[in-house]
């Protein structure tokens, strides 16, 4: 089996996205501490692996992939065996799709903004600014109501199976249910509510992101 590493904390969300399939594939690999907030993701060292500074990168014998979806992507095909991704194109569609409103307009408003000034900010000595938590709160509703429209929600996104979009939202939803916008947010999305009890118990995610 090829040598595993993933670079990045575990508290980032993307990184919780690529390990949470990993557990999920009972696969062996190594958490090599990169962290957010104390600017190690800007050395030169890990810049030379991945040029923005994000995390997480993966690296498997010596090639370094970064960009969640390229892992995960990756990830799926060689240790999952296509195990979290539907074969079927409309399916697949749907897949993307998620991933891509997760990344465009969910991640932005409900991370970025509203996690950020509602727990991250306090716990630094800042006050939360209430005026970005309010401009986040409709497109992050979108974006959930969105997603909502485009799954099957029981037991997981995409149906009977755990597949890659369960693997991106759950980490989010950890986050944002800690937040007051979180239940105006998930309203009019009853499927995913659902989906998120079930899915919060799973044991790679209390492994995780517990
Ligand atoms: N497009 C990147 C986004 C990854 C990302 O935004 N990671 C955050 C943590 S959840 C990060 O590295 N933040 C540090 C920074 O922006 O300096 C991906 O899909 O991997």
């Amino acid at each position: 089996m090829a040598n595993l590493t993933v670079y990045g904390t575990p508290v980032s969300t993307y990184v919780r996205t690529v390990r949470l399939l990993l557990e999920e594939s009972s696969a062996d690999y190594a958490l090599k501490e990169i962290g957010i907030f104390n600017g190690e993701n800007q050395s030169a060292e890990y810049l030379a692996k991945n040029p923005f500074g994000k995390v997480p990168t993966l690296e498997i014998d010596g090639e370094v992939i970064y960009e969640t979806s390229a892992i995960t992507d990756y990830l799926d095909t060689v240790v999952a065996h296509n195990k979290f991704s539907p074969a079927n194109p409309l399916e697949r569609a749907r897949m993307r799709q998620i991933i891509a409103i997760i990344d465009s307009y969910l991640y932005p408003n409900a991370i970025l903004t509203i996690v950020i000034q509602r727990v991250i900010v306090p716990t630094q000595g800042g006050k939360t600014d209430e005026n970005k938590v309010k401009n986040a709160v409709a497109p992050a509703k979108t974006a959930a109501e969105a997603i909502e429209s485009l799954t099957v929600g029981s037991p997981y996104l995409l149906g009977s199976e755990l597949s890659i979009p369960d693997f991106y939202l759950i980490p989010i939803f950890i986050y944002l249910s800690q937040t007051p916008e979180f239940d105006v947010i998930t309203t009019q999305t009853p499927k995913l509510r659902t989906w998120w009890d079930e899915v919060s118990k799973l044991p790679s995610v209390k492994k995780v992101c517990g």
